[in-house]
């Protein structure tokens, strides 16, 4: 009987407040999300998103905060297999369209439990170049998948582990074209699958990426691009300082 009415008093009275103290303190996320910071860059092709992730993990680090780069496709070695397959058609035959999706958020979540979960778990930042609102943008806006359906699958995909921070890159089209050039032409390189969509595709997709940014600012930040790579990064400080405090 006098176990039942502690069982009760747990129940009712003390387990709401634990919840309600331990969400407080964790500003209402699962509780591995508190100390880590999980930051996606994203933008169309060219739009200088490694080179700024590049540049944010050196300035962090001279705050003394641990942070780690990764990308997608890719960031593990299935993710890497599965990048070549989706990039250079490397099984042989052109993914259709359900299936490209399905392979990136294969990529996803073999990254997200092998090591975005367990970085963020032990306190290190994880900036990483495109995630799901790249689906989003290419798969969903660009190829014309179902929006509603593309975001319903990244729910699953990504079990929880969603970034506090997006920054989107913003950039016209044609100067992230005369970037990507300029590097094909520097280091040799030649177009991928994707590169090799016309024009109107990744217009789609830019404007896919602005109508995300309008529906959640609260997790997006939109960038100026255009900018040489040191404006840009200072406008990205500016936006991480916001966060550090
Ligand atoms: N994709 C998809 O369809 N669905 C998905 O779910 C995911 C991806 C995750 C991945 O290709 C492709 O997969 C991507 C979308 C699709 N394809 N497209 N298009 P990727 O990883 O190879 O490509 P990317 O992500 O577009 O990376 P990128 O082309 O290398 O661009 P970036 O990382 O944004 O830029 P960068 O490498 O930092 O800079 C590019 C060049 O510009 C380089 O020579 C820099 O020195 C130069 N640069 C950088 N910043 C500046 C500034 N500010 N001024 C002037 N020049 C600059």
């Amino acid at each position: 009987m006098k176990i039942n009415v502690y069982l009760h008093a747990f129940a009712v009275q003390i387990y709401p407040c634990l919840f309600f103290v331990v969400s407080r303190v964790s500003g209402g996320y699962p509780l591995f999300r508190m100390s880590g910071k999980f930051i996606t860059l994203e933008g169309p092709e060219g739009s200088g998103k490694s080179t700024q992730a590049k540049m944010m993990i050196r300035r962090l680090g001279e705050l003394g905060i641990e942070a780690m780069y990764t990308r997608e496709p890719g960031g593990t070695a299935l993710g890497e297999e599965i990048r070549n397959i989706l990039q250079h058609n490397s099984a042989g035959e052109t993914p259709c369209e359900r299936a490209e999706l399905l392979l990136f958020e294969a990529s996803r979540n073999q990254l997200v439990e092998k090591v975005i979960r367990p970085a963020l778990t032990k306190g290190t930042w994880v900036i990483c170049d495109r995630f799901m609102d790249s689906t989003t943008a290419y798969q969903g806006y660009g190829r014309g998948l179902p929006v509603d359906e593309v975001k319903a699958i990244h729910r699953f995909t990504i079990n929880d582990v969603i970034p506090e921070l997006t920054l989107l890159l913003d950039l016209e089209i044609e100067t992230g074209f005369e970037r990507i050039a300029e590097r094909f032409l520097a280091l040799g390189e030649s177009a991928d699958r994707f590169e090799q969509e016309e024009r109107s595709f990744h217009e789609r997709v830019r404007q896919g990426y602005l109508k995300l940014a309008d529906e959640e600012p609260e997790r997006f930040q939109i960038v100026d691009a255009s900018k040489d790579p040191e404006s840009v990064a200072e406008q990205i400080w500016i936006i991480i300082q916001g966060l550090l405090e």
